[in-house]
């Protein structure tokens, strides 16, 4: 059987332990199985470059773990510059955040090549590649050009945009180009994976072919739509667990008989948490029954604070969190919690199996887990409501969520105040039938999907 390589910009190297907000792992754990390789950036950050030597392996349950450091420079111009500071807001649709420069642009291809010199080595001729995310879309034409001819497949975490959109970036011809170097390039949504095609189309000039395989180069590249999922049945024993314990009694002692409405996001202008504080405050002038009788608790972990528009909506959040105290308080309650250090999953688990609805808002999102984990942490005999943006990839299989427009307070505020005052038969039908979603299109299908098509035993979805 081929080995299995993973490619990821941060490899969670099993010494790390600790919190740390990101579900790649969880997603492939059924795939990592023992020969797996995982490579990519250690985290750690040198004062100068390293070289394509340096790679630190360390071995735990069969599965090898191969890092490479990236210098201050590197960091700065690949990961916060380019990566984080042009790539993450285009695919998000956010051009009025991009900032480019060229000598970022640079550093993105020269790390990706120090990350295809530093593999290369690694790899053997029936390798099974698996990179993931925008971080790294130059590396598998990288690698072909230090002649790996193992399959390598690319999947992206991120939404996917229109030529309209994309055209927008300096390159993006390129970037299209990069992308057909994989012999699979899978995306979460069919919306998604359509934009690709329309772009290798109306940039590249390229015409798919019936099969929805696109011939460049010489090699043929299948554009594949592959739903990523969790570890449901895991989720939800997870989340009944942590209901005795002491994180959730704390929680729910504190809440004294109110009812917890929850948001869990990475702390990211894509995930709608202004307008989604700004839809609570709403929901109270409007609806003043609900004052004194709803928590509302946003776990907002902080991330990426090297970028300088993280730190803006940091600020921000700050201001809208204070006003919504300020002005709805009373002396024994508080209309909303903030918090911007992450919860560990146990706990998270616990924390959704409490709330009575989930306020999921993102502007625009690849999939959204936080979306699927609150589902599957649900008792089903008295479940909670999800409240899901129209922009989430999770839009497209959890419609029986309340879908709202993310730019729109007073719906998200209206879909706030139809979920407290929803009926059990309602909640557990909607819940039903979302959980059958969640549990089909689950982590274990995720990874399945993607590797059938990457060995090539299944054929390319038509156009
Ligand atoms: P993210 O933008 O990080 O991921 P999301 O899918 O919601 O978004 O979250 C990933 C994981 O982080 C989830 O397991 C969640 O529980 C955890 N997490 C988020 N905030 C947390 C917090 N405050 N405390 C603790 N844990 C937290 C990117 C894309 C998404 C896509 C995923 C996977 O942006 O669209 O769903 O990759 O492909």
């Amino acid at each position: 059987m081929s080995r299995l390589v993973i490619v990821s910009n941060r490899v969670p190297t099993p010494v790390e332990g600790g919190v740390r907000a990101g579900g790649l792992t969880v997603a492939l754990a059924d795939a990592l199985g023992p020969g797996t390789l995982w490579f990519g950036w250690s985290g750690r950050r040198t004062a100068r470059a390293g070289t394509a030597s340096a790679v630190a392996q360390v071995e735990a349950q069969g599965i090898t773990y191969a890092t490479i450091d990236l210098s201050e420079t590197e960091y700065r111009l690949f990961y916060a510059g380019y990566s984080n500071g042009v790539l993450w807001p285009l695919l998000h649709f956010r051009l009025g955040l991009v900032r480019y420069r060229a000598e970022e642009y640079q550093a993105w291809q020269a790390v990706n090549h120090r990350f295809a010199d530093a593999l290369a080595p690694l790899l053997r001729p029936d390798d099974l590649i698996w990179v993931h995310d925008y971080h790294l879309v130059p590396l598998g034409e990288a690698l072909r050009a230090r002649g790996v001819t193992a399959r390598i497949g690319f999947f992206l975490h991120t939404p996917f945009v229109p030529p309209e959109v994309l055209r927008a970036l300096p390159r993006a011809e390129q970037l299209l180009a990069s992308l057909c170097a994989y012999d699979v390039v899978g995306f979460h949504t069919a919306g998604f994976r359509a934009g690709f095609l329309r772009g290798v189309t109306e940039i590249l000039g390229l015409v798919p072919e019936a099969d929805g395989r696109i011939l460049f180069g010489g090699r043929r590249v299948a554009a594949i739509v592959d739903p990523i999922g969790i570890d449901a049945g895991g989720f939800a024993a997870t989340a009944e667990q942590a209901w005795g314990g002491t994180e959730v009694r704390r929680l729910r002692s504190s809440l004294a008989g109110r009812t917890l409405a929850i948001g869990v996001d990475r702390l990211d202008y894509s995930k709608g948490l202004v307008q989604r504080l700004d839809a609570f405050g709403r929901l109270l002038a409007r609806h003043p029954e609900h004052r004194r009788r709803v928590s509302f608790l946003q776990v907002a972990a902080r991330s990426r604070e090297d970028v300088s528009d993280y730190r803006d909506l940091r600020n921000e959040l700050d201001r809208i969190v204070g006003e919504t105290i300020g002005q709805y308080s009373e002396f024994d309650w508080v209309p909303l919690r903030y918090m911007t250090r992450p919860l560990r999953r146990r706990t998270l688990a616990g924390f959704y199996r409490v709330a009575h609805m989930a306020v999921v808002t993102p502007l625009r999102d690849g999939m959204n887990l936080v979306a699927k984990e609150y589902v599957a942490a649900q008792d089903p005999a008295d479940p909670g409501v999800l409240i899901l943006s129209c922009f989430a990839g999770a839009a497209e299989d959890l419609t029986d969520a309340l879908i709202v427009n993310p730019f729109d307070a007073d719906e998200i505020a209206e879909a706030m105040h139809s979920a407290l005052s929803m009926r059990l038969e309602e909640r557990q039908a909607r819940h039903q039938r979302l959980a059958a979603r969640v549990w089909h299109n689950d982590a274990q299908r995720f990874s399945r999907v993607f590797l059938d098509h990457l060995r090539g035993s299944v054929a390319a979805e038509g156009k």
